[in-house]
């Protein structure tokens, strides 16, 4: 006879998002956020808001507070679904910052300064520039995966380096205490791994992009992110084939295309065999303009109703506060902290 799997049987899996910007890109969306949506039958997910991450640089705080909330409605609108996933924000769970201390205590001073994120922030921004949080950021990020204890960590390409220091901490606390945490796994879909700058395909799509138009931001109006697909940089061949070495922007075009078409790359290079630039872009305009506007659509309306996203959020940090306070407990009491005791009557 076979036996469904019940909820608690099947690995777990989280990931965080951090509310820097007041849209999602399409590298967020096909790399990190669509899988999340995607992974939520097969698995136990836990997803949060890293709005403690987002304080690591320079801040606004009426826009922290916005963009905090704009996540999870576009959480939501991509298909991430509260009855299924846990969704909650960092902060109301102060089990993060307190497992991040502990793990500071672990981390080697060079260990820490070898970590690209902030080598690269911190040279763009001058050593004297930047705070201590950034440098400790990447063991704030473990805290917050080996809380949950998870089997895999879907992310892009961008995060593999932080994950193997999550290993790396995880393993060293297991040995020098007693076996706490599960090592996690990276879960980084190939095709979509890493999403490219329009106008700039040898560098990742990013927020801190030097211009807007290689960034298709996914709350834009549609029609300036036709625009921008438009006006994408390719090369001065004219055949739609996918070579990331030679045709790098029209390769990125076609990864776009695929993961927002489900067709393969081999059929749409089939298609667009002998006609050019120009009507392979419009198609994908098109494409990208019929993800967008529902997705801008759902996101907007649930963004008017404040109750319910604070409902979500409520009920995400019940599920995941259970979780994080057994493991801080186990941690607590195994790196020799005294328990504290109620005050007796
Ligand atoms: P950005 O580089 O745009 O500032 P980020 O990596 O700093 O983004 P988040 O917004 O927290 O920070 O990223 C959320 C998720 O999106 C992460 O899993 C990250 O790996 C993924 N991601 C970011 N950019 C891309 C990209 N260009 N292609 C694929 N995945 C990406
Ligand atoms: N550093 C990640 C955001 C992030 C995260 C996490 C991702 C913070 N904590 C834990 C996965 C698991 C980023 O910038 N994308």
């Amino acid at each position: 006879m076979s036996v469904s799997p019940t909820p608690a049987a099947r690995p777990r899996i989280l990931s965080g998002i951090q509310p820097t910007s007041d849209t999602i890109h399409l590298g967020n969306y096909l790399g990190a956020v669509r899988q999340w949506a995607a992974l939520q039958d097969e698995f136990e997910p836990f997803f949060f808001i890293a709005n403690m991450h987002a304080i690591t640089v320079e801040h606004d705080p009426k826009a922290l507070r916005e963009r905090s909330l704009r996540s999870v409605a576009q959480l939501l609108a991509a298909g991430v679904d509260p009855e299924k996933s846990a969704i909650f924000m960092q902060s109301h769970l102060p089990e993060h910052a307190q497992l991040a201390w502990v793990l500071q205590c672990l981390t080697g001073f060079g260990e820490a300064r070898r970590m690209t994120q902030f080598k690269d922030k911190s040279a763009k921004l001058g050593e004297g520039n930047v705070g201590v949080g950034l440098f400790t950021y990447p063991m704030l990020m473990a805290a917050d995966i080996l809380l949950y204890r998870p089997a895999y960590v879907p992310v892009g390409e961008d995060q593999r380096q932080h994950l193997e220091l999550t290993r790396d901490l995880a393993q060293r606390f297991n040995h020098r205490f007693k076996k706490t945490f599960r090592l996690p796994e990276p879960y980084i879909p190939q095709a979509t791994a890493k999403i490219m700058d329009l106008q700039e395909p040898t560098a990742k799509m990013s927020k801190s992009a030097s211009s807007p138009s290689g960034l298709i931001d996914v709350l834009d109006e549609p029609r300036a992110t036709a625009k921008k697909i438009m006006s994408a940089v390719t090369d001065s061949g004219a055949e739609v084939v996918f070579d990331e070495e030679k045709k790098p922007g029209v390769s990125n075009l076609l990864t776009i295309y695929s993961a927002l078409s489900g067709r393969s790359i081999p059929e749409l290079e089939e298609q667009y065999a002998g006609r050019g630039y120009g009507d392979f872009k419009k198609d994908l305009a098109e494409v990208v303009v019929e993800f967008v506007t529902p997705f801008r659509d759902r996101t907007f309306a649930l963004l008017e109703d404040r109750d319910h996203l604070d409902q979500v959020l409520a009920r995400g940090a019940e599920k995941a506060g259970a979780v994080a306070r057994a493991t801080l407990r186990d941690v607590y009491d195994r790196v020799g902290f005294v328990p504290p005791v109620p005050v007796a009557q």
